[in-house]
């Protein structure tokens, strides 16, 4: 079965917790702390296969979780980190965060990894509390939630050339005479129902042409199964339009030629204005005048036009040529910037907190702030201690002075608050 498009949903595993612990051995009295910090959760992580042409990864399950990291132990024991868990995909996927549309990845490239989510921090164990005044720290860090998306994964092949043309009209007799890929054929409308790559050999040049099923009218809205599969030739550098001669199925070849460029043009995404070069197949069912007309036709309007019998390779030589020319001079397609190809806003430079007031509360909110509260325990005294310290280093109760706080109005950290008293 042929999946290009799955909802799935990822978690990374959990930081495991850091432990309280203390020294102890034979003789040797008050010991100091020593317990070790959590280990990482597992990351979520994609990989880009060659030789895939489908999202079977994602055919019997839409939930994957990866394991959690351990709890840190005594005597300064690190937790053990969860394993990663890796899912490969076909070069050419796509993975969206479904609920701010936000491009994750785009893994372009053969044995290509991209974290999707990652597994939360180990909490510290209470060995790194120690201090000169706290020799004894009773309370460690718990762990970090690991990340976790609802994807939107597509795939979008990549190919140099992408073959377009109603069914039947021979774009995949066209791919098999001049690659070595085998694609189904057979004298009946849709017998290409998955799309399919083939690699174009000629001389020392190579071009990857994409076959995909045939295109009808109404494509871009869903008639026929053409829409679903214009993605995958979104990513082409030019499209080879291929067009039947065969006076045999009433039809007129400038008309399809026309319905195919509106189907893409009601696409819209820039589909209608790649260049086209057009193949005239199944020539020897045709008369030379209709052939020449055609072709002159074409021809005026500045397009290279080839007339071929794809399946006895006639005229084929002289297409591929043109097609591999015409492939050097252009640039690969991007869909997405570079800069968005990876995945680097996740850690980006966020500000730590954000002050916000309401009435005689002020809310401190932010992902750090957030994970901090999420982290510490406040029925701890020593904790708290830990956390009051931190957020005052951290400039948090600088930035609420600034912001106007009066002894007695409420200060609130996420999900915990307290009353100011400077
Ligand atoms: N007579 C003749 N038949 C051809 C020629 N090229 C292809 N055919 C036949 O046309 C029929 C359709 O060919 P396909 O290559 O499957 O066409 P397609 O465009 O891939 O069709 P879909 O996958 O259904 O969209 C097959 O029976 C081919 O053998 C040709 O040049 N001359
Ligand atoms: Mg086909």
């Amino acid at each position: 079965m042929f999946i290009d498009r799955a909802r799935v949903f990822v978690k990374a595993g959990d930081g495991g917790d850091g432990a309280v612990s203390f020294h102890t051995e034979k003789y040797v009295p008050n010991g100091g702390p020593d317990g070790g910090d959590g280990g990482r959760g597992g990351h979520i992580i994609f990989t880009a296969r060659s030789g895939m042409n489908t999202l079977q990864a994602f055919r019997y399950r839409r939930k994957f979780q990866a394991e959690n990291g351990d709890k840190g132990g005594q005597r300064r024991r690190y937790g053990r980190s969860g394993n990663d868990l890796t899912l490969e995909v076909p070069i050419g996927t796509v993975v969206k965060d479904q609920e701010t549309g936000r491009m994750i990845a785009d893994l372009t490239v053969d044995g290509q990894e991209v974290i999707i989510a990652r597994g939360g921090r180990g909490g510290k164990g209470n060995v790194h509390f120690a201090n000169s005044v706290r020799q004894a720290p009773r309370f460690a860090r718990a762990g970090m939630p690991g990340e976790e998306f609802e994807l939107l994964v597509e795939l979008k092949l990549i190919a140099d050339v992408g073959l377009i043309g109603f069914p039947n009209v021979g774009k995949s007799s066209l791919l098999e005479a001049v690659s070595s890929a085998k694609p189904k054929i057979a004298d009946y409308p849709f017998t290409t129902i998955e799309p399919g790559l083939g690699v174009v050999t000629l001389g020392d040049t190579s071009f990857v042409m994409a076959d995909i099923p045939g295109l009808v009218a109404g494509a871009h809205a869903g008639i026929g199964l053409g829409l679903s599969f214009l993605r995958h030739i979104e990513r082409t550098r030019l499209l080879l339009h291929v067009l039947d001669m065969s006076p045999q199925n009433s039809r007129d070849p400038l008309q399809d030629f026309e319905q195919i460029n509106d189907e893409l043009a009601s696409y819209d995404t820039g589909l209608a204005k790649r260049p086209q070069l057009v193949a005239l197949n199944k020539i020897e069912l045709a008369d030379a005048e209709t052939i020449a007309q055609v072709q002159q036709t074409l021809q005026a309007r500045g397009l290279q036009v080839f007339p071929i019998c794809a399946p006895i390779g006639e005229g084929v030589g002289d297409l591929i040529k043109a097609v591999a020319e015409a492939v050097q001079k252009l640039p690969p397609v991007r869909l997405f910037d570079p800069q968005q190809d990876q995945v680097v806003y996740r850690y980006a430079e966020e500000k730590l907190f954000e002050i916000t007031q309401e009435g005689n509360r002020f809310l401190v909110s932010g992902t750090w702030i957030e994970n901090l509260v999420r982290t510490t325990n406040f029925e701890q005294h020593e904790s708290l201690q830990y956390f009051q310290r931190l957020i005052r280093r951290k400039g948090v109760i600088e930035a609420l002075e600034e912001a106007g706080i009066q002894p007695g109005d409420t200060v609130s950290l996420h999900d915990f608050e307290f009353e100011y008293y400077p």
